[in-house]
Order: C-alpha cells, then sequence, then structure tokens
C-alpha cells in the first residue's frame, strides 16, 4: 500500500486514511483504491489521477462530469431507484468544496465513492453480462437525452474517424522510430478500408444522424456488473461524456464484448465476432434506447462495430508508430498487437454483417 498524503488530506473523507493501492486497468487515468478505517470499518473510495497531457482542459472536463451525475442522480430519484450511490459515481468534495484538487506537482486528482460489490470486466464471460451492460449503456444515454446546454469537448474531434485516419498517414510518412517497415500488413488493412472512415461523420453532417449526449467509451471494462446479481450498476469513466454518435458508443460494445480474446490477444485464431454476443447486447441496448433511436441509426447499428474496431485498430497503430506516447503499455509491441486484435475483429464483423442486420431487424 502506498501513501498519497496530500491528495487524502485535499479530500476529506470521514475514519483515518490507511493508504492506496493501484486499481483497474484502464489506459489513461491513474486509479488507486483508497482505505479507510470509520469505528472499526474498511470503507474504500477512489482516487484518480486524471491524465492532463491527454485531456488538455481537466476543469472543463470535470464540470462536464459534475454536471451528468448531477443530472443522473436526479433522474434516478425521479425513477424511485434504489442504492443510487451505487449506480451513479458520486463525486467527493474537496475542502474548498471543489470537484477536483490541483496537486503541489500540477497533476489533477478527483476522488469518487467506491461503488462496492460490483467489478469492471475486462474480458466477457457470458451473454447476460453482454446484455447487461448495453442496458446499462442504452439508460445512461436515455437518462441524458435531456440534459440542458451543451458539454465541453473533452477531447475535440475524439470520434472524428477522418482525422484518425489522417493521423496515422502522418504518423506513417514521419515514421519517427522507424517502425513502418514491420507493420505493412496492417498499414495496407487500414488503407483498404479507407472509405469506411466517413460515414458516420458525413450523416452527423448533414443531419441525417443527430448529435446526442454520447459516452463515447463504452468499452464493457466502464461499467461496473453487480457481483451477486449480474446487474448492470453504474457507468463509469465519463471523461469523454461529450456531443457524439450513439452509433459509436454502440458500436464499442460489440468490439469490446463479443469476443472472449483480450485487447491484444496475439493469438488471431481466438478472435472472431460472436453472434450470440451480439445479439444479447442488441436485445439489452434496444430495451432501454429504442424509445430514443431514429430509424437510420437502429439501421447502422451492425456496420457501428466495425466503423469504430477499425477506428481504435487505427489508434492502436498510430500510438506504435510515434513510439506508444498515448496508450499504458506493458510490454514491447502492446499496441501493434492490440491493433492486430482490431483488424480481425473488423474482418469477422464483415463476415457477419448480414447475420448482424437480420438480427437487428428482428427486434
Ligand atoms: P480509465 O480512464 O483509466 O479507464 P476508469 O475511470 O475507467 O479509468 O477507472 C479504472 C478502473 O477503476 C475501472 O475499470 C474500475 O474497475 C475502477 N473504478 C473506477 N471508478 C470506480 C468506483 N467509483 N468504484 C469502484 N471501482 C471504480
Ligand atoms: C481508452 O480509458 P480507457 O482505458 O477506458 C481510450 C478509449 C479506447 C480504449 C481502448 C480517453 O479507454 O478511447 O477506446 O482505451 N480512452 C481515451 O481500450 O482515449
Ligand atoms: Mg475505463
Amino acid at each position: 500500500m502506498e501513501k498519497l498524503n496530500e491528495i487524502a488530506a485535499a479530500f476529506p473523507c470521514p475514519g483515518t486514511y490507511l493508504g492506496d493501492e493501484p486499481y483497474g486497468s484502464g489506459h489513461i487515468n491513474d486509479t488507486f483504491k483508497a482505505f479507510y478505517e470509520v469505528d472499526g470499518q474498511q470503507v474504500h473510495y477512489i482516487h484518480q489521477r486524471v491524465n492532463h497531457t491527454i485531456f488538455k482542459d481537466v476543469p472543463g472536463l470535470m464540470e462536464n462530469i459534475g454536471q451528468v451525475t448531477r443530472h443522473q442522480r436526479a433522474k434516478f430519484k425521479e425513477a424511485g431507484a434504489t442504492e443510487i450511490d451505487r449506480r451513479v459515481l458520486t463525486l467527493v468534495p474537496t475542502a474548498e468544496d471543489k470537484d477536483f484538487y490541483q496537486d503541489s506537482e500540477g497533476n489533477f486528482w478527483r476522488t469518487y465513492i467506491f461503488v462496492e460489490g460490483a467489478v469492471g470486466i475486462d474480458v466477457i464471460e457470458n451473454t447476460d453480462q453482454a446484455y447487461e451492460s448495453a442496458k446499462a449503456f442504452g439508460a445512461f444515454q436515455c437518462q441524458l437525452a435531456d440534459l440542458p446546454g451543451r458539454l465541453n469537448d473533452t477531447i475535440p474531434n475524439f470520434h472524428h474517424t477522418r482525422s484518425r485516419f489522417d493521423t496515422l498517414k502522418n504518423a506513417i510518412d514521419a515514421d519517427i522510430h522507424n517502425r513502418a517497415a514491420g507493420v505493412q500488413a496492417e498499414i495496407a488493412f487500414a488503407f483498404e478500408r479507407e472509405s469506411m472512415v466517413d460515414v458516420v461523420i458525413d450523416l452527423m453532417a448533414t443531419g441525417e444522424i443527430p448529435e446526442r449526449v454520447t459516452h463515447n467509451d463504452t468499452k464493457l471494462n466502464n461499467v461496473l456488473i453487480d457481483t451477486e446479481t449480474g446487474t448492470g450498476m453504474c457507468v463509469i469513466d465519463l471523461d469523454t461524456v461529450m456531443p457524439g454518435s450513439v452509433l459509436y458508443d454502440f458500436g464499442d460494445m460489440i468490439r469490446t464484448t463479443t469476443n472472449q480474446a483480450v485487447e491484444d490477444e496475439r493469438d488471431l485464431s481466438k478472435v472472431e465476432m460472436n453472434i450470440d454476443y451480439f445479439a444479447a447486447l442488441v436485445k439489452g441496448y434496444l430495451e432501454t434506447a429504442s424509445g430514443f433511436l431514429t430509424p437510420k441509426e437502429k439501421e447502422l447499428l451492425p456496420m457501428s462495430g466495425a466503423l469504430i474496431t477499425f477506428e481504435i485498430g487505427l489508434r492502436f497503430l498510430t500510438d506504435y508508430l510515434e513510439g506508444d506516447t498515448y496508450f499504458k503499455t506493458h510490454r514491447e509491441g502492446q499496441n501493434v498487437d492490440r491493433c492486430r486484435k482490431q483488424f480481425k475483429m473488423v474482418r469477422s464483423m464483415e463476415e457477419q454483417m448480414d447475420a448482424m442486420q437480420k438480427i437487428v431487424e428482428g427486434k
């Protein structure tokens, strides 16, 4: 256990501070589980250092999170929900009553109440988890449909797939680490599918697909699943909640919940899109989202998986070429393995597109 004394002092939580342990498997922020003792009982919090290289306006991001979680809380209350502190993230204020603290080194920290008895799943175990996570993300979008005003863009052009493609092209041209020669097959795969990148952004530009408040990072481990009941309890990782398209949200659910291989799986024979998981996702998502989806959005649900999986593959490949500066890596070549897995999933989804369409049409 390590002591984050400055952080613990900044967020006055009741009890005696015991220490912190690194927690979770996110690629971006530094997350810690904090241990406190209150009347002989252990109580936990989350201390999180926000990556301010990636999120350039942390105060603007925290303003979004404050607004979003307050709105969710009001919706849960209105609906008469129980255990609201386990269904929505709760920010713990600093001694100055702010939602974040900037430490002596300039890092930004926030603290959440720890959601007990629920976990983020890295690799899907059964169709119930697909159903539950999609239902939770759909309910999240539904709750935020009437959020007043416009949220700050925490990362501009986050799901602008064309700019992601252009950034890859620049990284290939610059090739600052001389890595391009080793990934020619991946580069060729990317170029063969260039036409895919504009589909959703063009439809958004013409207004055929509406802009909505979306999560933008709906990977499976960003919904906490109740360990007893298996219910999708709490949508977390709200850094990228901002205006976007539901298609990128649904697509990322397909990317991360329809296959039992890890995100950087090297044995690509294990990597196939599983249609039963897909069917469970569609069922869960439409239960909470069908009330607001337009026919065009619904029609494009199956292709959204290939689109965002391609986009994330482009981002992993770009990061590899740029020297692994964006996503946390734990070994050499991890980003290229992540890219290869994504591209294999794209291929598998392309092969099963007709079957995926039939499932959505049947609902
Ligand atoms: P990252 O942006 O790095 O993915 P997350 O906000 O997703 O960071 O947090 C990382 C992990 O920490 C999550 O996958 C989850 O397991 C855990 N976590 C985050 N917030 C909470 C919370 N309030 N209660 C319990 N676990 C949490
Ligand atoms: C990052 O923060 P985390 O680990 O949930 C990334 C997502 C990627 C994902 C790939 C802010 O998500 O966009 O899809 O890794 N988040 C950011 O696993 O870039
Ligand atoms: Mg996360």
